[in-house]
C-alpha cells in the first residue's frame, strides 16, 4: 500500500505526496517509508532554508512574498510550516495558507504541520519529510518554525541556512541575546522595517553581533508591508553555501537499528523478561562491567528483534 502511494508520488501525484507526509507526521509506516526514500547518489539535493522567530514576526507573510521570487528563478518550492497548534484545529492551517497566498501553481506546495510539544517548535520526522519533498522534485524547501531558543539550534541541523526574523519594538532583544540564537543564524532579517523603531533595532542587533565578530552574519531590513527588501533577501539566501549534513546510508541504517532496539527493549521491560532482569541484577551487583552488560543487552535485543510486518 505504501509502495503504491510511493509510486504515485514518484509520478508527480500531489495527493499521494500529501498522504505520504500525513503518514510520516503520524509516525506510521516509517520503516517502509525510510526504505523507499533512501536517496541515491543521483537524487538532487534541495536547498533547505529555515525561517524562525517568535509568533507574529511575519514569517508566513514574508515566505508568501518570497515564493514568487523563488519561482521566477525557476525553482520548485515546498513550504513546511511547523505550527504551535495542531493543524487539525483548522485556524493555523488556514491562516498560513491565506497569508502565503493561495496558489494553483504546481511548482508550489504548502503544508502545515503540528509542532512537537516542548520548546523545539519542530515537527517530528522532519528529515523524512524533507527526503519525501526532495524525491518529489522540489529543489527549494522552506521551513517555518516557531519560537526562539533550542528549537532554532535544532532546526539548523535540518537546513542549509537559518534565517532569524526580529521585529522592531518586540521586546525580544534580551531573550535572543540570552538564547544565543543570534550566533546560530546565517541571516538576520529585521522584518516590519516600516515600523518607526527599525533603526534602533538594527543598531542593537549590529552591536550584539559585534561582540562576537567570529562570523559575518548579514543583517537585512525587510518590509513586507511596503514590499521592500525581498529581492535582496532571496539573493543573499541563494548565495549561501550548502551546509546541510545528510545522513549517510550507514547512518540511516543505524538510526533504524536504534529505533527498533528501543522498541524491543520496551517490549522486554513490559514483559518483565527474566534474562533482562538477571542481566541488570548482575550489573548492579558489580559482577558485570558496563561494557559486558551492554554487549549482553545487545545480544538479547537482537535475538528478540522482530521486524515490522
Ligand atoms: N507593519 C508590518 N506588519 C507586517 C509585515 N509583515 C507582516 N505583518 C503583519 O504581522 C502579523 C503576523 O504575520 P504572520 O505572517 O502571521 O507572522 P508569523 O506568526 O511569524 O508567521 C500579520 O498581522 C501581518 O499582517 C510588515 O512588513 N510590516
Ligand atoms: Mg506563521
Amino acid at each position: 500500500m505504501i509502495g503504491d502511494l510511493f509510486a504515485r508520488m514518484r509520478r508527480g501525484d500531489r495527493n499521494a505526496l500529501s498522504r505520504l507526509l500525513s503518514h510520516i507526521a503520524r509516525g506510521e509506516f516509517l520503516d517502509d517509508i525510510r526504505s523507499l526514500l533512501i536517496p541515491s547518489p543521483q537524487t538532487p539535493s534541495a536547498r533547505v532554508i529555515a525561517f524562525t522567530g517568535s509568533g507574529g514576526m511575519g514569517k508566513s507573510t514574508l515566505i508568501g512574498r518570497l515564493i514568487p521570487l523563488v519561482r521566477a528563478a525557476n525553482h520548485r518550492i515546498a513550504v513546511l510550516a511547523c505550527d504551535p497548534q495542531s493543524p487539525l484545529s483548522g485556524g493555523a492551517l488556514l491562516g498560513d495558507r491565506f497569508r502565503m497566498g493561495s496558489t494553483s501553481d504546481d511548482g508550489v506546495f504548502i503544508r502545515s504541520l503540528a509542532a512537537l510539544s516542548g520548546s523545539s517548535g519542530l515537527a517530528k520526522h522532519l528529515d523524512l519529510m524533507i527526503d519525501a519533498l526532495e524525491a518529489f522534485g522540489f529543489d527549494v524547501i522552506f521551513l517555518e518554525t516557531v519560537g526562539a531558543g533550542q528549537g532554532d539550534v535544532a532546526v539548523g541541523q535540518h537546513a542549509d541556512a537559518l534565517v532569524l526574523l526580529l521585529q522592531p519594538e518586540s521586546g525580544d532583544d534580551v531573550q535572543w541575546e540570552k538564547a544565543g540564537v543570534l550566533e546560530c543564524a546565517d541571516v538576520i532579517v529585521i522584518h516590519k522595517a516600516d515600523l518607526p523603531t527599525a533603526d534602533q533595532t538594527m543598531a542593537q542587533v549590529r552591536a550584539a553581533l559585534d561582540l562576537s565578530p567570529s562570523r559575518h552574519i548579514p543583517v537585512l531590513r525587510v518590509s513586507t508591508k511596503l514590499n521592500q527588501g525581498h529581492a535582496e533577501l532571496w539573493q543573499t539566501l541563494e548565495s549561501l553555501p550548502a551546509r546541510r549534513l545528510r545522513p549517510s546510508i550507514a547512518q540511516r541504517l543505524l538510526h533504524h537499528l536504534i529505533e527498533s532496539q528501543e522498541q524491543s527493549l520496551h517490549k522486554l521491560e513490559t514483559q518483565a523478561n527474566p534474562e533482562l532482569a538477571k542481566l541488570l541484577a548482575d550489573w548492579q551487583a558489580g559482577t558485570l562491567t558496563i561494557a559486558a552488560a551492554a554487549r549482553c543487552l545487545g545480544a538479547l535485543l537482537l535475538t528478540s528483534y522482530e521486524p515490522e510486518a
